[in-house]
Protein backbone atom coordinates (compact mmCIF):
# COMPACT_ATOMS: atom_id res chain seq x y z
CA UNK A 1 0.00 0.00 0.00
CA UNK A 2 1.66 3.38 -1.01
CA UNK A 3 2.01 5.96 1.80
CA UNK A 4 2.78 9.45 1.44
CA UNK A 5 5.71 11.08 2.34
CA UNK A 6 4.26 12.52 5.40
CA UNK A 7 2.81 9.25 6.69
CA UNK A 8 6.44 8.47 6.30
CA UNK A 9 8.00 11.10 8.71
CA UNK A 10 5.17 9.82 10.93
CA UNK A 11 6.59 6.47 10.45
CA UNK A 12 10.61 7.59 10.89
CA UNK A 13 9.77 8.99 14.46
CA UNK A 14 9.57 5.14 15.69
CA UNK A 15 13.14 5.05 15.23
CA UNK A 16 14.41 8.30 16.05
CA UNK A 17 13.35 10.03 18.38
CA UNK A 18 12.28 13.51 16.99
CA UNK A 19 9.81 15.80 18.11
CA UNK A 20 7.27 16.04 15.06
CA UNK A 21 9.26 18.84 12.73
CA UNK A 22 7.51 21.18 10.13
CA UNK A 23 10.43 20.79 8.36
CA UNK A 24 10.78 21.50 4.00
CA UNK A 25 10.78 18.24 2.18
CA UNK A 26 13.66 19.31 -0.45
CA UNK A 27 13.85 16.50 -2.32
CA UNK A 28 9.98 15.22 -3.21
CA UNK A 29 9.98 15.01 -7.32
CA UNK A 30 13.46 16.48 -7.80
CA UNK A 31 15.67 15.32 -10.08
CA UNK A 32 17.56 11.57 -9.62
CA UNK A 33 20.08 10.22 -11.37
CA UNK A 34 22.46 6.73 -10.48
CA UNK A 35 25.00 5.61 -12.17
CA UNK A 36 24.03 2.28 -13.91
CA UNK A 37 20.40 1.76 -14.09
CA UNK A 38 19.24 -1.70 -13.42
CA UNK A 39 18.22 -3.47 -16.57
CA UNK A 40 15.16 -5.67 -16.15
CA UNK A 41 13.01 -7.56 -19.02
CA UNK A 42 11.40 -5.60 -21.77
CA UNK A 43 9.26 -2.75 -20.81
CA UNK A 44 10.14 -3.10 -17.08
CA UNK A 45 12.89 -0.71 -16.66
CA UNK A 46 10.75 2.10 -15.40
CA UNK A 47 10.07 -0.11 -12.65
CA UNK A 48 13.91 0.81 -11.39
CA UNK A 49 14.33 4.14 -12.12
CA UNK A 50 16.12 6.12 -9.73
CA UNK A 51 12.88 8.74 -10.01
CA UNK A 52 11.30 5.92 -7.94
CA UNK A 53 12.67 7.26 -4.54
CA UNK A 54 11.80 10.52 -5.02
CA UNK A 55 8.33 10.21 -6.33
CA UNK A 56 6.51 10.14 -2.94
CA UNK A 57 5.13 6.68 -3.54
CA UNK A 58 6.72 3.98 -1.00
CA UNK A 59 6.05 1.28 -3.37
CA UNK A 60 8.02 2.13 -6.50
CA UNK A 61 11.90 1.91 -5.90
CA UNK A 62 15.05 2.28 -7.84
CA UNK A 63 17.31 -0.62 -8.10
CA UNK A 64 20.81 -0.37 -9.61
CA UNK A 65 22.92 -2.69 -11.15
CA UNK A 66 24.30 -5.55 -8.99
CA UNK A 67 27.58 -5.17 -7.32
CA UNK A 68 29.71 -7.83 -5.29
CA UNK A 69 33.01 -9.00 -4.77
CA UNK A 70 34.59 -11.42 -7.30
CA UNK A 71 35.64 -11.87 -10.78
CA UNK A 72 31.82 -12.82 -11.60
CA UNK A 73 30.69 -9.11 -10.81
CA UNK A 74 32.15 -6.53 -12.59
CA UNK A 75 31.06 -3.87 -10.78
CA UNK A 76 32.09 -2.83 -7.68
CA UNK A 77 30.37 0.71 -6.67
CA UNK A 78 27.03 2.19 -6.95
CA UNK A 79 25.70 5.68 -6.28
CA UNK A 80 23.07 7.56 -6.79
CA UNK A 81 22.00 11.01 -6.22
CA UNK A 82 19.22 13.83 -5.87
CA UNK A 83 19.61 17.19 -7.44
CA UNK A 84 17.60 19.51 -4.97
CA UNK A 85 17.71 22.23 -7.37
CA UNK A 86 19.83 24.54 -4.68
CA UNK A 87 21.80 24.92 -2.05
CA UNK A 88 19.72 24.44 1.07
CA UNK A 89 20.56 23.97 4.87
CA UNK A 90 19.72 20.38 4.85
CA UNK A 91 18.46 18.94 8.87
CA UNK A 92 17.89 14.96 7.93
CA UNK A 93 17.99 12.45 5.73
CA UNK A 94 15.33 9.46 5.96
CA UNK A 95 16.04 6.74 3.87
CA UNK A 96 13.31 3.52 3.02
CA UNK A 97 14.92 0.75 1.89
CA UNK A 98 12.82 -1.70 0.04
CA UNK A 99 12.00 -4.87 1.97
CA UNK A 100 10.63 -8.77 0.73
CA UNK A 101 8.67 -10.40 2.87
CA UNK A 102 11.20 -13.01 5.30
CA UNK A 103 14.65 -11.31 3.76
CA UNK A 104 14.76 -8.57 5.85
CA UNK A 105 18.03 -9.48 6.97
CA UNK A 106 19.42 -10.01 3.72
CA UNK A 107 17.97 -6.71 2.25
CA UNK A 108 20.19 -4.76 5.54
CA UNK A 109 22.81 -6.97 4.55
CA UNK A 110 23.04 -5.55 0.98
CA UNK A 111 22.71 -1.88 2.24
CA UNK A 112 25.22 -1.85 4.71
CA UNK A 113 27.80 0.42 4.76
CA UNK A 114 26.30 2.89 2.54
CA UNK A 115 27.58 6.10 2.36
CA UNK A 116 25.61 9.83 2.42
CA UNK A 117 27.37 13.04 0.74
CA UNK A 118 26.82 16.21 -0.10
CA UNK A 119 27.86 18.29 -2.62
CA UNK A 120 26.80 21.89 -3.69
CA UNK A 121 28.11 20.24 -7.47
CA UNK A 122 27.32 17.99 -9.41
CA UNK A 123 30.07 14.94 -9.09
CA UNK A 124 29.24 11.60 -11.22
CA UNK A 125 32.82 9.68 -9.97
CA UNK A 126 33.54 7.48 -7.53
CA UNK A 127 36.82 10.01 -6.33
CA UNK A 128 34.73 13.07 -6.52
CA UNK A 129 32.11 11.44 -4.24
CA UNK A 130 34.31 10.55 -2.00
CA UNK A 131 36.08 13.86 -1.04
CA UNK A 132 32.47 15.90 -1.12
CA UNK A 133 31.11 16.38 2.40
CA UNK A 134 30.37 12.84 4.01
CA UNK A 135 27.48 13.23 6.10
CA UNK A 136 26.80 9.62 7.16
CA UNK A 137 28.77 5.99 7.17
CA UNK A 138 26.84 3.28 8.15
CA UNK A 139 28.34 0.02 9.41
CA UNK A 140 29.29 -1.88 10.92
CA UNK A 141 25.91 -2.44 12.80
CA UNK A 142 23.68 -3.63 9.69
CA UNK A 143 21.19 -0.73 8.82
CA UNK A 144 17.53 -0.25 9.70
CA UNK A 145 15.50 -0.38 6.54
CA UNK A 146 13.65 2.49 7.88
CA UNK A 147 16.96 5.09 7.97
CA UNK A 148 17.26 8.27 9.22
CA UNK A 149 20.15 10.77 9.86
CA UNK A 150 20.49 14.42 10.89
CA UNK A 151 22.77 15.61 8.48
CA UNK A 152 23.19 19.70 9.24
CA UNK A 153 25.19 20.86 6.60
CA UNK A 154 24.30 22.98 3.36
CA UNK A 155 24.21 21.35 -0.11
CA UNK A 156 22.85 20.83 -3.25
CA UNK A 157 23.46 17.33 -4.25
CA UNK A 158 22.80 14.81 -1.91
CA UNK A 159 24.26 11.21 -2.86
CA UNK A 160 23.89 7.53 -1.64
CA UNK A 161 26.94 5.69 -2.29
CA UNK A 162 27.85 2.06 -1.88
CA UNK A 163 30.46 -0.48 -2.51
CA UNK A 164 32.03 -3.78 -2.24
CA UNK A 165 35.66 -3.83 -2.93
CA UNK A 166 37.70 -7.30 -3.32
CA UNK A 167 40.25 -7.53 -0.77
CA UNK A 168 38.20 -6.45 1.83
CA UNK A 169 36.83 -8.08 4.78
CA UNK A 170 33.38 -6.75 5.34
CA UNK A 171 31.43 -7.52 8.82
CA UNK A 172 29.08 -9.56 9.80
CA UNK A 173 25.82 -9.90 8.22
CA UNK A 174 27.41 -7.67 4.99
CA UNK A 175 26.03 -9.15 2.01
CA UNK A 176 29.28 -9.08 -0.41
CA UNK A 177 27.75 -10.79 -3.49
CA UNK A 178 24.30 -10.06 -5.45
CA UNK A 179 24.20 -6.55 -4.03
CA UNK A 180 21.03 -4.34 -5.29
CA UNK A 181 20.56 -0.83 -4.21
CA UNK A 182 16.86 -0.80 -3.74
CA UNK A 183 15.56 2.70 -2.52
CA UNK A 184 12.18 3.13 -2.05
CA UNK A 185 11.87 6.70 -0.57
CA UNK A 186 15.03 9.43 -0.04
CA UNK A 187 13.34 12.05 1.84
CA UNK A 188 16.00 15.16 2.72
CA UNK A 189 14.64 17.47 5.11
CA UNK A 190 15.63 21.04 5.18
CA UNK A 191 14.67 24.79 5.19
CA UNK A 192 14.00 26.09 1.79
CA UNK A 193 14.85 29.77 3.38
CA UNK A 194 18.23 30.79 3.65
CA UNK A 195 18.54 32.31 7.09
CA UNK A 196 15.85 30.17 9.32
CA UNK A 197 16.09 27.39 11.40
CA UNK A 198 13.50 25.36 14.30
CA UNK A 199 11.23 23.19 14.11
CA UNK A 200 9.35 24.81 11.39
CA UNK A 201 11.88 26.66 9.67
CA UNK A 202 10.73 30.20 10.67
CA UNK A 203 13.47 31.37 13.50
CA UNK A 204 15.89 33.59 11.64
CA UNK A 205 19.49 32.93 12.36
CA UNK A 206 21.31 35.34 14.57
CA UNK A 207 21.98 38.51 12.94
CA UNK A 208 25.86 37.64 12.37
CA UNK A 209 26.30 34.39 10.79
CA UNK A 210 27.77 34.69 7.97
CA UNK A 211 25.53 34.04 4.92
CA UNK A 212 22.84 33.84 7.31
CA UNK A 213 23.90 29.97 7.86
CA UNK A 214 22.85 28.59 11.27
CA UNK A 215 22.60 24.83 12.87
CA UNK A 216 19.00 23.80 11.69
CA UNK A 217 18.49 22.78 15.47
CA UNK A 218 20.20 25.20 17.74
CA UNK A 219 20.36 27.86 15.64
CA UNK A 220 24.15 28.32 16.12
CA UNK A 221 26.27 29.58 13.49
CA UNK A 222 28.26 27.70 10.85
CA UNK A 223 30.27 30.57 10.44
CA UNK A 224 30.91 33.90 11.70
CA UNK A 225 30.66 37.08 9.92
CA UNK A 226 33.81 39.22 10.07
CA UNK A 227 34.80 40.71 13.01
CA UNK A 228 31.91 38.83 15.26
CA UNK A 229 33.03 35.61 17.38
CA UNK A 230 31.15 33.33 19.88
CA UNK A 231 28.45 30.63 18.95
CA UNK A 232 26.02 33.07 17.99
CA UNK A 233 28.74 35.26 17.09
CA UNK A 234 27.65 38.26 19.04
CA UNK A 235 30.71 38.76 20.28
CA UNK A 236 33.39 41.02 19.01
CA UNK A 237 36.91 40.37 18.25
CA UNK A 238 38.89 41.09 21.12
CA UNK A 239 41.07 43.93 21.12
CA UNK A 240 43.25 44.05 18.47
CA UNK A 241 41.86 41.49 16.26
CA UNK A 242 39.52 41.69 13.03
CA UNK A 243 38.01 40.00 10.19
CA UNK A 244 36.55 36.04 9.86
CA UNK A 245 37.21 34.39 12.26
CA UNK A 246 38.96 37.23 14.09
CA UNK A 247 42.27 36.12 13.11
CA UNK A 248 43.11 39.50 11.15
CA UNK A 249 45.77 41.20 13.72
CA UNK A 250 45.71 45.19 13.44
CA UNK A 251 48.24 46.30 11.52
CA UNK A 252 47.36 50.08 11.18
CA UNK A 253 48.45 53.03 13.05
CA UNK A 254 45.01 54.59 14.51
CA UNK A 255 45.02 58.00 15.41
CA UNK A 256 45.16 58.37 19.67
CA UNK A 257 46.64 54.75 19.71
CA UNK A 258 42.81 53.94 18.77
CA UNK A 259 42.96 49.50 18.36
CA UNK A 260 41.30 49.12 14.67
CA UNK A 261 37.62 48.42 13.53
CA UNK A 262 37.02 44.53 14.60
CA UNK A 263 35.33 43.91 11.43
CA UNK A 264 37.48 45.71 8.96
CA UNK A 265 40.80 46.46 10.19
CA UNK A 266 40.69 50.00 9.48
CA UNK A 267 40.78 53.01 11.99
CA UNK A 268 37.42 55.07 12.46
CA UNK A 269 38.87 57.75 13.62
CA UNK A 270 41.82 57.97 11.26
CA UNK A 271 45.37 57.30 11.36
CA UNK A 272 47.96 58.63 13.54
CA UNK A 273 50.39 61.39 12.05
CA UNK A 274 52.51 60.11 9.24
CA UNK A 275 50.51 57.03 8.43
CA UNK A 276 47.95 56.78 5.60
CA UNK A 277 46.35 53.63 3.23
CA UNK A 278 43.00 52.14 4.17
CA UNK A 279 44.54 50.22 7.05
CA UNK A 280 47.08 53.22 8.12
CA UNK A 281 49.59 50.84 7.54
CA UNK A 282 51.66 52.96 5.06
CA UNK A 283 53.98 55.48 5.84
CA UNK A 284 52.85 58.63 4.83
CA UNK A 285 54.37 59.85 1.38
CA UNK A 286 56.02 63.58 2.19
CA UNK A 287 56.03 65.06 -1.39
CA UNK A 288 56.32 68.71 -2.29
CA UNK A 289 56.64 69.99 -5.50
CA UNK A 290 57.90 73.60 -5.26
CA UNK A 291 58.58 76.23 -8.13
CA UNK A 292 60.84 79.43 -7.17
CA UNK A 293 61.20 82.45 -9.24
CA UNK A 294 64.72 83.40 -8.82
CA UNK A 295 64.95 85.70 -11.52
CA UNK A 296 65.89 89.67 -9.48
CA UNK A 297 69.09 90.02 -8.41
CA UNK A 298 69.00 89.79 -4.36
CA UNK A 299 65.98 87.90 -4.45
CA UNK A 300 66.81 85.09 -1.23
CA UNK A 301 64.88 82.13 0.10
CA UNK A 302 65.61 79.24 2.42
CA UNK A 303 64.66 75.56 2.25
CA UNK A 304 64.11 73.01 5.18
CA UNK A 305 63.85 69.56 5.34
CA UNK A 306 60.03 68.93 6.52
CA UNK A 307 59.32 69.88 10.36
CA UNK A 308 63.41 71.25 10.29
CA UNK A 309 64.43 71.77 13.21
CA UNK A 310 62.48 68.66 14.58
CA UNK A 311 63.07 64.75 12.77
CA UNK A 312 62.04 64.72 9.18
CA UNK A 313 59.51 62.58 8.09
CA UNK A 314 59.86 58.99 6.78
CA UNK A 315 59.29 58.65 2.96
CA UNK A 316 59.65 62.03 2.04
CA UNK A 317 60.01 63.11 -1.29
CA UNK A 318 60.55 66.98 -1.78
CA UNK A 319 61.89 68.86 -4.87
CA UNK A 320 62.09 72.48 -5.15
CA UNK A 321 62.84 73.83 -8.67
CA UNK A 322 65.18 77.40 -8.80
CA UNK A 323 65.13 79.58 -12.04
CA UNK A 324 67.28 82.36 -12.05
CA UNK A 325 65.67 82.96 -16.13
CA UNK A 326 69.92 83.85 -16.44
CA UNK A 327 72.69 81.45 -17.29
CA UNK A 328 74.96 83.62 -16.15
CA UNK A 329 73.13 84.40 -12.39
CA UNK A 330 75.31 83.41 -9.99
CA UNK A 331 73.31 81.62 -6.93
CA UNK A 332 74.64 81.14 -3.38
CA UNK A 333 73.48 78.31 -1.68
CA UNK A 334 74.53 78.39 2.07
CA UNK A 335 74.17 75.08 3.83
CA UNK A 336 73.74 76.19 7.41
CA UNK A 337 72.92 72.54 8.97
CA UNK A 338 73.14 69.31 8.01
CA UNK A 339 72.21 66.45 9.85
CA UNK A 340 71.07 63.40 7.38
CA UNK A 341 70.64 59.82 8.35
CA UNK A 342 73.47 57.85 6.89
CA UNK A 343 73.56 54.04 7.75
CA UNK A 344 76.18 53.07 9.75
CA UNK A 345 76.92 49.08 8.35
CA UNK A 346 75.51 50.27 4.90
CA UNK A 347 77.03 53.60 4.24
CA UNK A 348 74.64 54.78 1.11
CA UNK A 349 72.37 57.59 1.14
CA UNK A 350 68.85 56.47 1.57
CA UNK A 351 67.86 59.54 3.10
CA UNK A 352 69.94 62.67 1.21
CA UNK A 353 69.76 65.98 -0.09
CA UNK A 354 70.69 66.08 -3.89
CA UNK A 355 71.72 69.70 -5.42
CA UNK A 356 71.39 69.17 -9.82
CA UNK A 357 72.03 72.28 -12.06
CA UNK A 358 69.53 71.38 -15.27
CA UNK A 359 70.57 74.55 -17.43
CA UNK A 360 72.51 75.38 -19.27
CA UNK A 361 74.10 72.14 -18.72
CA UNK A 362 73.54 68.80 -16.38
CA UNK A 363 75.72 68.58 -13.84
CA UNK A 364 75.24 66.83 -9.94
CA UNK A 365 76.48 69.41 -7.62
CA UNK A 366 76.18 67.19 -4.61
CA UNK A 367 74.29 64.38 -3.23
CA UNK A 368 75.40 63.79 0.83
CA UNK A 369 73.79 62.30 3.92
CA UNK A 370 75.69 62.05 7.03
CA UNK A 371 76.52 64.60 9.22
CA UNK A 372 78.51 67.69 8.19
CA UNK A 373 79.61 71.29 9.64
CA UNK A 374 78.11 74.23 7.69
CA UNK A 375 79.39 74.56 3.76
CA UNK A 376 78.95 77.33 1.01
CA UNK A 377 78.19 76.63 -2.60
CA UNK A 378 78.45 79.19 -5.50
CA UNK A 379 77.57 78.36 -8.95
CA UNK A 380 76.02 80.34 -12.24
CA UNK A 381 73.32 78.88 -13.58
CA UNK A 382 69.69 79.27 -14.86
CA UNK A 383 67.95 76.15 -13.25
CA UNK A 384 68.56 74.03 -10.14
CA UNK A 385 66.78 71.56 -8.63
CA UNK A 386 67.06 70.86 -5.11
CA UNK A 387 66.21 67.22 -3.47
CA UNK A 388 65.64 65.94 -0.39
CA UNK A 389 64.49 62.22 -0.03
CA UNK A 390 63.53 59.99 2.61
CA UNK A 391 63.57 56.30 2.93
CA UNK A 392 60.99 54.76 5.53
CA UNK A 393 62.81 53.80 8.36
CA UNK A 394 64.44 56.42 11.11
CA UNK A 395 64.75 60.04 11.19
CA UNK A 396 67.46 62.74 11.59
CA UNK A 397 67.26 66.81 12.17
CA UNK A 398 67.83 67.45 7.87
CA UNK A 399 68.89 70.60 6.90
CA UNK A 400 68.68 73.91 6.55
CA UNK A 401 69.78 75.74 2.86
CA UNK A 402 69.61 79.34 2.60
CA UNK A 403 69.92 80.60 -1.18
CA UNK A 404 70.56 84.25 -1.97
CA UNK A 405 70.79 85.04 -6.24
CA UNK A 406 74.19 87.32 -6.68
CA UNK A 407 74.12 88.36 -10.17
CA UNK A 408 77.79 88.23 -11.27
CA UNK A 409 79.87 91.01 -12.83
CA UNK A 410 81.35 91.83 -15.94
CA UNK A 411 84.51 90.72 -14.62
CA UNK A 412 83.11 87.55 -13.52
CA UNK A 413 81.82 86.53 -16.73
CA UNK A 414 85.18 87.05 -17.98
CA UNK A 415 86.93 85.16 -15.68
CA UNK A 416 84.97 82.24 -15.99
CA UNK A 417 84.61 82.65 -19.66
CA UNK A 418 88.66 82.35 -19.65
CA UNK A 419 88.38 79.03 -17.74
CA UNK A 420 85.79 77.42 -19.67
CA UNK A 421 88.24 77.56 -22.84
CA UNK A 422 90.65 76.08 -20.75
CA UNK A 423 88.50 73.15 -19.46
CA UNK A 424 87.09 72.92 -22.60
CA UNK A 425 83.38 72.96 -21.40
CA UNK A 426 83.86 70.56 -19.33
CA UNK A 427 80.93 69.04 -17.29
CA UNK A 428 82.17 70.87 -13.47
CA UNK A 429 84.14 73.65 -15.17
CA UNK A 430 81.63 76.26 -13.60
CA UNK A 431 81.97 74.61 -10.31
CA UNK A 432 83.21 76.71 -7.84
CA UNK A 433 83.76 75.70 -3.86
CA UNK A 434 83.98 78.59 -1.63
CA UNK A 435 84.37 78.82 2.45
CA UNK A 436 83.78 75.27 2.98
CA UNK A 437 86.27 73.95 5.37
CA UNK A 438 84.89 70.40 3.80
CA UNK A 439 87.13 68.87 0.92
CA UNK A 440 83.73 67.16 -0.84
CA UNK A 441 81.35 70.00 -0.35
CA UNK A 442 81.07 70.92 -3.39
CA UNK A 443 82.18 67.37 -4.94
CA UNK A 444 79.36 65.61 -6.98
CA UNK A 445 79.11 61.91 -5.80
CA UNK A 446 76.84 59.28 -4.67
CA UNK A 447 77.78 56.99 -2.09
CA UNK A 448 79.13 57.90 0.73
CA UNK A 449 83.25 57.24 0.34
CA UNK A 450 86.17 58.66 2.10
CA UNK A 451 88.74 59.64 -0.10
CA UNK A 452 91.04 61.84 1.86
CA UNK A 453 92.99 61.03 4.69
CA UNK A 454 91.14 64.19 6.76
CA UNK A 455 87.99 62.75 5.07
CA UNK A 456 88.84 59.10 6.76
CA UNK A 457 89.66 60.87 9.77
CA UNK A 458 86.67 62.32 10.37
CA UNK A 459 84.53 59.45 9.25
CA UNK A 460 85.85 57.29 11.47
CA UNK A 461 84.98 59.33 14.36
CA UNK A 462 82.12 59.74 13.08
CA UNK A 463 81.74 56.19 13.06
CA UNK A 464 82.46 55.93 16.82
CA UNK A 465 79.47 58.11 18.18
CA UNK A 466 77.03 57.66 15.51
CA UNK A 467 74.59 54.63 15.40
CA UNK A 468 71.54 54.78 13.44
CA UNK A 469 68.57 56.71 14.26
CA UNK A 470 65.74 55.28 16.03
CA UNK A 471 62.48 55.63 14.46
CA1 LIG B 1 8.99 5.62 -4.37
CA1 LIG C 1 65.43 57.54 6.83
Amino acid sequence: MPHDRSLLKEFTTNYVIIVTHLLDDLSFQKIATQSKPFVGTAGTNQLYEASNAVDGNTATCLRTIVIGTGLSTPDKTVWWKVDLGGVYNIYRINILFKNYDGYEDRQRGRFAGFSLYLSDTDISFDAGIKGSILCYKDGPQLPPLNFTTVCTEKGRYVIYYNERLDGVIYPKGYEVTNVYEELCEVIVQGCKNDGFYGRNCDTPCPNNCKDSNCHMESGACLTCKAGWTGIHCNTKCREGWYGINCDQPCVGHCRDNATCNHVTGQCDRGCAARWTGNLCDKGQMFSVNQDINASKNGSSGVFTSPYYPGNYPNNAHHTWTLTTGDSNAMVVLNITDFDVVQYRYTPKCEDYLQIEKIEPYYIQILKRCGEFAPFNLEYTGNIFVVTFVSDSIHNARGFNLSWKDSRRTNDDNNRDNQDNNIKNNSTKSNSKQINTGDPYAAVSYVDFEPKTTKYTQKWSIYKEYRVVYSK
